[in-house]
């Protein structure tokens, strides 16, 4: 928490429940004139100490995929099998940060934003996912990092964000993989531990177990049955109790370590005391076999009732490892469907479609939700009261079009994320204790099986000559960095 107690919540609530502005408006800085003097937002500020930062990952942004040692991963695989990324794209190139690693913190710079969300490439730093690490490839992630602390810059690391060292028999399937990442997750984070105090040990559980294996979109792009599945998901979270461990173990005291998930959340399809119940009910349930798990370190009797014969494979130790505490819960936050209560089934709720006309962004799954942020994180900090959460993702594909003047007037991007900061600032007003939020993205990068047909970044990103130019979007969320507050 931010450090407020009931009565000054209840005195912010109550400003902004009686419109009561002039408290938050009269300042530079919303937050600094807040209620009660605690740092705490007024009715339209942020905390003084909230971390406004930026996200990418490795193959996604990097390039130089054979440079300095690089070991194959499995999306340099996947990307180089014909019919599997959108016009044949990949990663090879992208957005050549490896090279250009001092333009991005130039442009982190000139946005204000005090932290930075990378991830690590596995691969360069093992290129057999295990055995001798790559000095050339730790260098590279010294040099990134040393360039980020010089200009001001806090970095939050991820570990893993999918690449997957190809050598590694089986991926995931292989409850080895899972090792070898606690292995690496220790190695690493000790090489960096003299300058970053935050990890996060893999990125969105759902995406690299089922969407990886089971629905097959993402690499390796496999279609196996739920046995295999649930023991491959059970691999994932056991891998990033694994990695906490070895983190901790590896790391000063005051590192502070998470995970970046991507659980589904939920928003109530009206704002009745039931409805709002059956939020915490369907993100209990529906990532009974993710965040649930690591959260309360048992998988719930529903999920392993309704798994039956298919249910995970569970050794000893694995649960203990995979509930220990998290320093805190990072949340990346796209979008989420309404649910309502429901007696009539056991579950206690049900989740509605997506109505046929409801607005969503050019990726066909985002549909336009702002509210989701408040009521998942709400929902998240009721139940499991995590020390601490960060939105670690948010942001949107948009149709961009360069204009006649060179400028990316993405107004439709600006829309997103000015709705979705109105719910993330009533979560922080009324004391939930979001702490940082990172745009997704910096820049235009490699959206996975999308290639680049669907793009991301507050900068646009001329592939072929690798400019960059700020977006109205990256001017937007400029201001709102400077002056902490919407207007
Ligand atoms: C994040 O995933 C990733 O962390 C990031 O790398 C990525 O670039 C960014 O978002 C934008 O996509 O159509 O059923 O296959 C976001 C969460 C969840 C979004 C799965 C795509 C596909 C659903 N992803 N979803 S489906």
């Amino acid at each position: 928490m931010t450090g407020i107690n009931r009565r000054e919540l209840g005195l912010g609530l109550g400003a902004a429940a009686l419109g009561v502005g002039a408290l938050a408006n009269s300042g530079a800085a919303g937050a600094q004139s807040a209620a009660a003097g605690s740092g705490q937002a007024g009715a339209q500020g942020f905390p003084s100490d909230f971390l406004w930062g930026c996200a990418t990952a490795a193959y996604q942004i990097e390039g130089a995929v054979n440079e300095d040692g690089r070991g194959q991963t499995n999306w340099d695989v996947f990307s180089h099998t014909p019919g599997k990324v959108a016009n044949g794209d990949t990663g090879d190139v992208a957005c050549d940060s490896y090279h250009r690693y001092q333009d991005d913190i130039a442009l982190l710079k000139a946005l204000g934003v005090k932290a930075y969300r990378f991830s690590i490439a596995w691969s360069r730093i093992f290129p057999n996912g295990r055995g001798k690490p790559n000095q050339k490839g730790i260098d590279y992630y010294n040099r990134l990092v040393d360039g980020l602390l010089a200009a001001g810059i806090t970095p939050h690391v991820t570990l893993f964000h999918w690449d997957l060292p190809a050598a590694l028999p089986d991926g995931w399937q292989n409850r080895d993989t899972a090792y070898a990442f606690g292995d690496y997750a220790g190695f690493m984070a000790g090489e960096l531990t003299d300058r970053v105090k935050h990890f996060m040990t893999v990125n969105e559980l759902r995406c690299f177990t089922d969407l990886s294996y089971m629905t097959g979109g993402k690499a390796p792009g496999l279609k196996l049955p739920m046995g295999p599945v649930n023991q491959i998901r059970h691999h994932g979270v056991l891998a990033h109790g694994l990695g906490l461990q070895a983190i901790r173990q590896a790391t000063r005291s005051g590192t502070q370590v998470g995970i970046a998930d991507n659980p589904s959340i939920f928003v109530p399809a009206i704002e009745t005391p039931e409805h709002i119940e059956a939020v915490k009910k369907a993100v209990r349930a529906e990532n009974a076999m993710f965040l649930t798990a690591i959260m309360e370190g048992k998988y719930t009797d529903a999920y392993l009732t309704a798994q039956g014969k298919d249910a995970p494979n569970v050794k000893d130790g694995d649960m203990k490892l995979i509930g220990a505490p998290l320093d805190f819960l990072s949340v990346n936050v796209y979008t989420g469907n309404s649910v309502m209560a429901d007696s009539s089934t056991p579950a206690g709720y049900k989740i509605l479609p997506h109505p046929g006309q409801a607005p969503r962004m050019p990726s066909p799954w985002l549909y336009v939700t702002p509210e989701v942020i408040y009521w998942g994180m709400r929902a998240i900090s009721e139940m499991w009261k995590p020390k601490g959460i960060y939105i670690s993702e948010n942001g949107c594909s948009a149709d961009d079009k360069v204009a006649a003047d060179g400028k990316v007037y993405d107004t439709d991007r600006v829309m997103y994320l000015r709705n979705y900061m109105t719910h993330l600032q009533r979560a922080t007003r009324e004391g939930l204790p979001v702490k940082g939020y990172f745009v997704w993205s910096l820049m235009d990068n490699f959206e996975w099986e999308d290639g680049y047909t669907k793009l991301f970044g507050i900068h646009h990103v001329d592939f072929k000559t690798q400019k960059r130019t700020p977006k109205l979007s990256a001017d937007w969320y400029r201001e709102l960095v400077r002056t902490n507050r919407l207007v």
